[in-house]
């Protein structure tokens, strides 16, 4: 509800187009922001804690609504619709190429091992030493486990994108990701389009304290960081990977 306030432009009569239930979906930001909703509740469900399931009274379920579809047909949907993730068709999404299989640690190198500069030319995993290991609830409230990634450059006329994922530690033909807990996060650039080539310097940091709680890796030494490639890296490179307390 706070996304749809603060996109809902202010000088309008009622906050249109986000800021307003007939109006909200008059904004494309909609789409994505609801794409995340499910995505959160999705992987809220797959946390195994007691309570986090579907609603199951009838009532609700059976609630309904009715649109114009995009041929401006009168469709009716009902609640039990928007919480079956199949009908979304979401694990169907799921595509072979997103597999990061990791069925051992013993063969990933540790990241001092690397070279760095690293091209990001293909997936890239390794182990990065943390600063401290299983942290009690009062050193947890000081600071984060944060995953730095420095001295990331690509060419800002491209889109770029890559994943990161923690501690991956899926089987040989099971595929991860963004609703599962490994997850750490992406990187992503939308292009200056109309520029010549220009190499564009960034970084980005990813918390990994709720990850290592949720991937239960608290008291591993090393995170296994996975960066996968997925659009426009073939020329992007890193200059350093590491984990490090960032005082909250
Ligand atoms: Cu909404």
């Amino acid at each position: 509800m706070a996304i749809h306030r603060w996109v809902g432009d202010s000088t309008q009569a009622s906050f249109e187009d986000m800021g307003n239930l007939y109006s909200s979906r008059y904004d494309p930001l909609f789409y994505a922001h609801h794409s995340n909703v499910d995505r959160m509740c999705t992987l809220w469900k797959s946390l195994g804690i007691q309570g986090h399931t579907k609603p199951t009274d009838p009532d609700w379920l059976n609630a309904s609504y009715v649109f114009y579809d995009e041929n401006e047909d009168l469709v009716r949907v009902y609640n039990k619709d928007c919480i079956n993730m199949d009908k979304l068709n979401r694990p169907a999404k799921r595509n072979k190429e997103s597999q990061v299989a990791l069925t051992s640690t013993e063969d990933v190198k540790t990241v001092d091992q690397l070279k760095f500069l690293v091209t990001l030319d293909g997936i890239l995993k390794n182990r990065v030493k943390r600063p401290a290991v299983n942290m009690n609830d009062a050193e947890k409230a000081k600071a984060n486990d944060v995953l730095l990634i420095n001295g990331i450059k690509f060419d800002g006329e491209k889109y770029v994108k890559f994943d990161v994922y923690v501690n991956d530690t899926l089987k040989e033909g099971e595929v991860t990701t963004p609703c599962d807990p490994e997850y750490a996060g992406g990187f992503a650039q939308i292009p200056h389009s109309g520029m010549d080539k220009m190499m564009m310097s960034s970084a980005a940091s990813f918390g990994l304290t709720e990850l290592l709680e949720d991937t239960n890796t608290e008291g591993e030494e090393y995170a296994t960081v996975t960066l996968v490639p997925r659009i426009g890296c073939d020329d992007l490179t890193i200059s350093d990977i590491k984990i490090s307390l960032v005082p909250i």
